[in-house]
């Protein structure tokens, strides 16, 4: 099922499956088709019932026929989803908006579209579970270079030293959340921020009550596609982060 409708109860009605799997997309198109085959490979191989939220961040490359294509391919497990650039905050918050929205929806795992998330550690991410209301990755080793750790450590830092608690791996795209939770800490989150993941991860640490599990990742390099680094964005995303996450405190 594909469509172009940016109302997350639109999305909401199109998920029946108790896990919904955020993917926002932008220029991955040597990539995503190999990404989502080897996730579906798992996910089926664990005997789990799912469906894809891919999220065409108004790429500029053909990401957006691959999606329809993978979509036409297996129309009860994806939904597309098409919208204009707004980043990849922005964008996760469109499926998590939907996926909360969902009455069936029992779970909401983000992943990223590049193939830097390992399907290996998804089992064990499940099997948590039963014991946990948030199971994030945490990356233990990265194939993507001292210059992402390098930055990953800093939103670490300035994330933790605003919250007075360290968030281990703030901005992690390896995220397991129980509908539940999730839907209220995003009542909390102004749906203008950029930086929803660190927000996200930020208010789910400081809510009483829930339960947390940590699953230790090595994150990939990128399968394809553009390395999107540069520091301009960085120092753009890090400020935003700063900026949101006072307003949360
Ligand atoms: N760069 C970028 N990525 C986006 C955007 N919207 C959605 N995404 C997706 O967000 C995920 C993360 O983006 P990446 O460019 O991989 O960022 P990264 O993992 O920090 O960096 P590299 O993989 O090293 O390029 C990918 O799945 C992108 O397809 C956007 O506006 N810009
Ligand atoms: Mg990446």
């Amino acid at each position: 099922m594909s469509l172009v409708s940016l109302r997350p109860d639109s999305i909401a009605a199109l998920l029946e499956a108790p896990l919904a799997i955020v993917v926002p997309v932008y220029n991955e198109s040597q990539t995503i088709q190999s990404v989502v085959g080897s996730w579906m490979q798992e996910l089926d191989r664990q005997g789990v019932d799912y469906q894809f939220i891919l999220l065409n961040d108004g790429s500029s490359d053909a990401s957006l026929s691959v999606l329809k294509t993978i979509s036409a391919e297996h129309p009860r497990r994806v939904v597309v989803v098409d919208k204009t650039n707004s980043g990849h905050g922005r964008t996760c918050r469109l499926g998590y908006d939907a996926a909360v929205a969902a009455p069936r929806v029992e779970w909401i795992l983000q992943i990223d579209s590049d193939g830097q998330c390992d399907p290996a550690y998804f089992a064990e991410f499940w099997s948590r579970r039963t014991s946990a209301d948030c199971i994030f990755g945490r990356r233990v080793r990265r194939d993507d270079g001292p210059a992402r750790a390098f930055t990953s450590q800093l939103c670490r830092l300035g994330a933790s030293l605003l919250s007075g608690c360290d968030l281990e791996d703030p901005n992690v795209p390896y995220r397991l959340i129980r509908r539940e939770v999730l839907a209220s800490a995003l009542r909390r989150i102004p749906a203008s921020f950029n930086i929803h993941n660190v927000a996200l991860t930020f208010i789910l640490r400081k809510t009483p009550g829930i339960r947390w599990a940590r699953v230790p990742i090595r994150f990939l390099q990128r399968q394809g596609g553009q390395n999107s680094i540069n520091l301009i964005n960085v120092i753009h995303w890090g400020i935003d982060m700063l900026l949101e996450l006072r307003r949360l405190r």
